[in-house]
């Protein structure tokens, strides 16, 4: 298999931390993102939506979003196990996944993608151009804030990883959302002590600096 990527880019680095804590590493093809790449027809024809990660199997299969990667490794490379080792395992980390992605990672994209300059008529992933709206990079902004405050309930909860005693994909999207918000200057609360003791304990982890 092979992995499309763009070391810059959030959900491209949630599969390649998600591929080190499996142990693998496949072949890498940076796709030069704030060059238009992904727009271009040769990436077009790999993955329609114009988006990285994509996995390329050793069929020819192209998984292109983040989800359907992590269910076909965690699948075919069990161990070790990084989507719950029970059922009720897998339905929290599913259900903080969630949280995670719709009230964190949209959050951080709305307000990155609408603020930032190279951004411009990129407002959305895809082939198509949308401009930006200041109004939602405001609304995404404010979302980013409350969201990064409610992960120490979560933190809290928690122990010593968001799901218990494992680290997870909650973790991986988890770690991946603060950092994509620290480039909009948003950190975590001074006062989310919980959330900092995670943050630093699975922010060491090799896997994260794939
Ligand atoms: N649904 C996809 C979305 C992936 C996505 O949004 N990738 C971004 C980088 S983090 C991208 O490729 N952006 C291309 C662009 O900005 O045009 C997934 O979950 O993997």
């Amino acid at each position: 298999m092979k992995l499309y990527d763009c070391k810059t880019a959030p959900s491209a680095r949630r599969v390649r931390i998600f591929l080190a804590e499996k142990g693998l590493a496949p072949p890498r093809i940076e796709v030069n993102l704030r060059g238009g790449e992904q727009l271009e027809p040769a990436f077009r024809a790999i993955n329609p939506y114009c988006t990285v990660p994509v996995l390329e199997l050793d069929d020819g299969t192209r998984l292109c979003s983040t989800a359907a990667i992590w269910r076909y490794l965690e699948a075919t490379y069990p161990e070790p196990a990084l989507m719950g080792r029970s059922a009720r395992e897998q339905a929290r980390i599913a259900d903080l996944q969630w949280h995670i992605e719709h009230e964190g990672f949209t959050a951080v994209a709305e307000c990155f993608r609408n603020a930032v300059p190279g951004m411009k008529d990129r407002a959305l992933t895809g082939p198509l151009a949308y401009a930006q709206i200041p109004a939602l990079a405001e609304r995404g902004r404010r979302r980013a804030v409350a969201f990064l405050a409610a992960l120490e309930s979560m933190a809290v909860a928690a122990g010593p990883y968001l799901c218990g005693a494992h680290f997870s994909v909650a973790d991986i999207d988890a770690l991946v959302v603060i950092d994509f918000a620290s480039r909009l200057h948003l950190e975590l609360p001074a006062e989310a002590a919980a959330t900092r003791r995670w943050y630093a304990e699975v922010s060491a982890r090799p896997s994260v600096s794939a």
